[in-house]
């Protein structure tokens, strides 16, 4: 579903504000009839998670009941409306006046349930269900046995994940109600080629509803609008030029208004305006090129990670989060280790940084029961996320999966399908894996980019900063050898008190994180097939507990949690804000 906007045609009303929450520790909620409406709950926040927010709640991980009421806003009567969830963790059930109207599984990616005709002119009650406890088939899983992990004892979290972030659960990301017309346009699909400085904007549309109406586009922008459109095929693919396009690029990302109307003979029935970025991505040997010149990715992992409200959507901490990008000279980022907010997607493009967009498969293992669901799952990401994010121009490549337990052999079967399966949804962008294996991982022989986690000089090579270059140095050697692709830095880094100091450095101390990067990037810089570094991570984020984790937080940021540089922050912008 397209993303909710505002226009003669459209509407929405966002449900975001302090709801009602209830556990429900005994599951004994649906029997007692809470769908309909329950008392005793308590105040809470939408969106947020809720695990931070009360004194009693960070562990419990549901189930748990949210309420809210609404009035059907003036005037959509006749319209067709949805009700939309930009992401509920984990599971999510929902009832409209006691009307069970859908289910979702799996956080981080939007859901949508129609209720036309179902909404009351005044009190209507919304009912949400969430479960966020994550199992052994769940994706990512949760409460997995430490062998069948892979993990090791000082990676045994409480509480227990196959991943290193906190599993944060509720309603994360805004509840809004949408209308728009009976027939409405339902779906747009944007791509763009260069044909020497002329843009090539291709653009396909479906809709729901009266099947006679047609679309029209046009593209506006500097200063200039264009609206002959040729039809380019049965499936009714609209195509228009752009002579001398301004291209969407980092430093300069510069963007045209797409408009799609649906009419009725020559009369519009519905609108859409989508900013779109006219740019190409290519694989070219061991190069990356964005608008067919090479270009190095400079950047960070990341988490969507804050105080009190952990995963909710906070639109202050994702403008604050560009700004520290920009304030060190940052390029790119990749959305570790799920789909990121749609607003924040929405701020890559606008402010002109490359991402790579990754599903929620982390840590995932893959020798246990449950591999059927896993792999419907992995695909219904694939395909939800592709189905998000395709118009965005900031997004670069597709990770289908973080450092997933893959040395057994269902694994390249398992990714060759999603692989094979992104790439006939998105033939535009490279597709890849993140891998904690490197030469083992078997998927590197069709991924079209190898990216690769490297602790050397934290995890191994501890406390020796150089023997740990000069291993990493070695391996990305074998590697590109062994896959002669594209190669990504994907993480690096070291935990970092901030405060805390040694000279010369030693492990934790801020001086040892600014000399490890800076050493590693040196290195880095002396690879021909290197596409780009992400430092692990932009900021502090926190974690489970556990004995590699002091006071519950990853601390491989060079921002706090609260986003307050460390040394290796001003030396990092001291390196880009100067240099590529
Ligand atoms: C990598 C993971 C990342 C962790 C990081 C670390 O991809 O999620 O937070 O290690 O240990 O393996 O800091």
């Amino acid at each position: 579903m397209l993303f909710p906007q505002t226009n003669p045609f459209r509407q929405m009303q966002d449900l975001s504000g302090i709801w009602e929450l209830r556990f429900d520790a005994q599951e004994s909620g649906e029997a007692a009839g809470w769908a309909a409406g329950f008392t005793g709950g308590r105040p809470v926040a939408v969106p947020a998670s809720w695990n931070d927010q009360f004194m009693d709640a960070r562990e419990v991980f549901g189930p748990a009941w949210y309420q809210t009421t609404f009035a059907r806003p003036w005037g959509w009567e006749d319209r067709r409306v949805w009700l939309r969830f930009g992401s509920v963790n984990y599971l999510a059930r929902v009832w409209l006046n006691g009307v069970l109207l859908g289910a979702h599984e799996g956080g981080h990616l939007p859901f949508a349930l129609e209720v036309t005709g179902q909404l009351h002119p005044e009190a209507n009650l919304l009912v949400v269900r969430v479960d966020g406890r994550l199992t052994a088939d769940s994706v990512p899983a949760g409460n997995v046995p430490l062998a069948l992990a892979e993990a090791t004892v000082a990676f045994n979290y409480y509480p227990a994940a196959t991943f290193d972030f906190f599993p944060f659960c509720g309603i994360h990301r805004p509840v809004t109600l949408v209308a728009t017309p009976l027939t409405a346009l339902q779906d747009i699909t944007v791509t763009t080629a260069l044909r020497g400085s002329t843009g090539i904007v291709r653009v396909q549309t479906t809709s729901v509803g009266d099947g006679a109406l047609h679309p029209r586009i046009r593209l506006a922008g500097h200063g200039r609008e264009f609206a002959s459109a040729v039809t380019l095929d049965d499936a009714g693919t609209l195509e228009l030029e752009v002579p001398e396009a301004a291209l969407w690029q980092p430093g300069s990302p510069h963007r045209y208004d797409l408009t799609v109307e649906l009419l009725e003979g020559s009369t519009p029935r519905d609108r859409y305006t989508l900013p779109i970025g006219i740019r190409t991505v290519a694989i070219a040997g061991d190069q990356l090129l964005l608008n067919g010149r090479p270009i190095m990715l400079r950047g960070f992992g990341r988490h969507e990670d804050f105080p009190v409200i952990g995963r909710g959507a906070a639109p202050a901490v994702m403008v604050k989060d560009m700004a520290l990008l920009e304030w060190i000279g940052a390029n790119s980022f990749r959305t570790t280790h799920y789909p990121y907010a749609e607003e924040t997607m929405e701020l890559a493009d606008r402010l002109g940084y490359l991402v790579i967009a990754e599903t929620p498969a982390v840590g995932m293992y893959l020798h246990e029961a449950g591999a059927e669901h896993r792999l419907d799952l992995c695909r219904h990401y694939v395909e939800q996320l592709i189905a998000r994010d395709k118009n965005h121009p900031s997004v670069i490549m597709w990770s289908l999966a973080n450092e997933p337990r893959s040395a057994v052999p269902e694994a390249a079967p398992f990714f060759r399908n999603l692989y094979d399966l992104a790439k006939s949804l998105d033939a535009t962008r490279p597709v890849t894996i993140v891998s904690r294996y490197g030469l083992e991982e078997e998927s590197f022989d069709f991924c079209d980019v190898v990216c690769v986690n490297r602790y050397f000089g934290w995890y191994t090579d501890s406390g020796q900063i150089d023997v740990g270059v000069a291993h990493l140095s070695a391996e990305l050697d074998d590697l590109h050898a062994r896959y002669p692709k594209p190669v990504l830095l994907s993480e690096f880094g070291a935990d970092t008190l901030a405060g805390w100091h040694a000279e010369p450095g030693e492990m934790f101390s801020e001086e040892y994180q600014a000399d490890l990067l800076e050493a590693n990037i040196a290195m880095l810089h002396q690879k021909p097939y290197l596409i780009g570094y992400h430092v692990w991570n932009l900021c502090d984020f926190k974690t489970g507990q556990g004995i590699i984790r002091v006071g519950a937080l990853n601390l491989k940021g060079v921002f706090t949690r609260d986003r307050r540089p460390k040394l290796a922050a001003h030396r990092l912008r001291a390196r880009w804000k100067t240099s590529s």
